[in-house]
């Protein structure tokens, strides 16, 4: 699962992306300093798997993980091969996601490519050039799919849908408003990759200064905010150089900073968290004294699949699932102590699995 980074030139994605992995992608203050696509895995924090974890004296905690890819920035006339962002686009086609960073800072000495700090009229730019590279693929896709349509039942059923798609773009509107009929238009849908059919994370890059209100005084952050609400999408703030500073601290010291602002969560947290959930992904949990660990699902899982994600012979030699809540469980001390008060349910292969459940497989292979 991964999430790709998006966004103008020098808007602070190598810098978010650093801090989300550490990874050491080249930052700099100049535009086009990421020539080489980054690949970065970031743990989701957990606060879940720390406090079992410690219950259990775990030897080792383990944490889902999603990852994120970073490309050079986009400038208009990205689409028609305008600076070095068309070339990435492929990269991102291949995520889940995409979380488009804008620059919502003042700062004199940090070139804007667009010469002055304007984060909806950036988004337009960034969002029109996402279309732009999806009519193209529509318009190869219709010019072939349409030859066989004459003949052909399914390409007729295509061409249709891939119409309507177009006629969508063309109005401004990314392909995830297309309304979707069946389960056949999905397929196709998720095939074509479409840049704009991808949800949206909205990161606004504010100074540090406007942190601690979260933004409320930066106008900027703010019509984004309103944007994504419109639109349907998320939107976080973040001081990126902040975060990049932060994510050199160890785990005591970041907590200390964070009591200092006045916050309980740094903004890349709530990013990760919101990406997460963002990919209709969730985590399911084991605990013991081996290893705490999340595992990652997707929403809707049923638990003879869940199981298959720690070994496929769970999968294979499903026979029920103990199951508890982790909260449950921290309170009760042990599974057995949630045992003796009939808090821990015994599932069979029809439960889906919910978010936060602590499992137990029972097996036979
Ligand atoms: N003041 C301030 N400067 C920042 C912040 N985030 C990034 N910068 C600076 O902006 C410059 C560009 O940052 P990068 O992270 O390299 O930008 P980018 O979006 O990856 O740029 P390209 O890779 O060229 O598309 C660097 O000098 C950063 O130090 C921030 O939150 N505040
Ligand atoms: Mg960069």
């Amino acid at each position: 699962m991964k999430l790709g980074i998006v966004g103008l030139p020098n808007v602070g994605k190598s810098t978010l992306f650093n801090s989300l992995t550490k990874a050491g992608a080249d930052v700099a203050n100049y535009p086009f300093c990421t020539i080489d696509p980054n690949v970065g895995v970031v743990a989701v924090p957990d606060e879940r798997i720390q406090k079992l974890g410690e219950m259990y004296h775990s030897k080792k905690i383990t944490p889902a993980v999603i990852e994120f890819v970073d490309i050079a920035g986009l400038v208009k006339g990205a689409s028609k091969g305008e600076g070095l962002g068309n070339q990435f686009l492929g990269n991102i086609r291949e995520c889940d996601a995409i979380v488009h960073v804008v620059r919502c800072f003042e700062n004199d000495n940090i070139t804007h490519v667009d010469g002055s700090i304007d984060p909806m009229r950036d988004i337009e730019t960034i969002n029109m050039e996402l279309v732009f590279a999806d009519l193209e693929v529509l318009e190869r896709r219709i010019s072939k799919v349409a030859k066989e349509a004459r003949m052909d039942k399914d390409a007729a059923k295509e061409l249709e849908l891939l119409k309507r798609v177009k006629a969508a773009l063309e109005a401004g509107d990314p392909a995830s408003s297309v309304a979707i009929e069946d389960e056949e238009e999905q397929k196709i849908m998720n095939g074509l990759q479409l840049l704009t059919g991808k949800p949206v994370i909205y990161a606004c890059n504010v100074s540090e200064d406007d942190i601690p209100d979260d933004g409320a005084n930066n106008k900027g952050a703010q019509a984004v905010r309103a944007y994504a609400a419109q639109v349907g999408a998320e939107a976080y703030v973040l001081c990126a150089e902040m975060e990049a500073e932060i994510s050199e601290l160890d785990d005591d010291e970041k907590q200390a900073f964070l009591e200092d602002l006045g916050i309980k969560e740094s903004g890349l947290d709530k990013l990760i968290r919101a990406s997460y959930h963002e990919l209709g992904l969730m985590s399911f949990l084991t605990a013991g004294p081996d290893e705490t660990r999340a595992w990652t699902i997707r929403i809707g899982t049923k638990a003879p699949q869940a199981a298959g994600k720690v070994h496929s012979d769970m999968e294979r030699g499903f026979i029920r699932a103990e199951v508890v809540n982790w909260e449950v469980l921290l309170r009760e001390g042990s599974l057995s102590a949630a045992r003796d008060k009939g808090l821990v349910g015994v599932e069979g292969k029809d439960y889906v699995v919910q978010d936060g459940d602590v499992c137990v497989f029972r097996f036979n292979v």
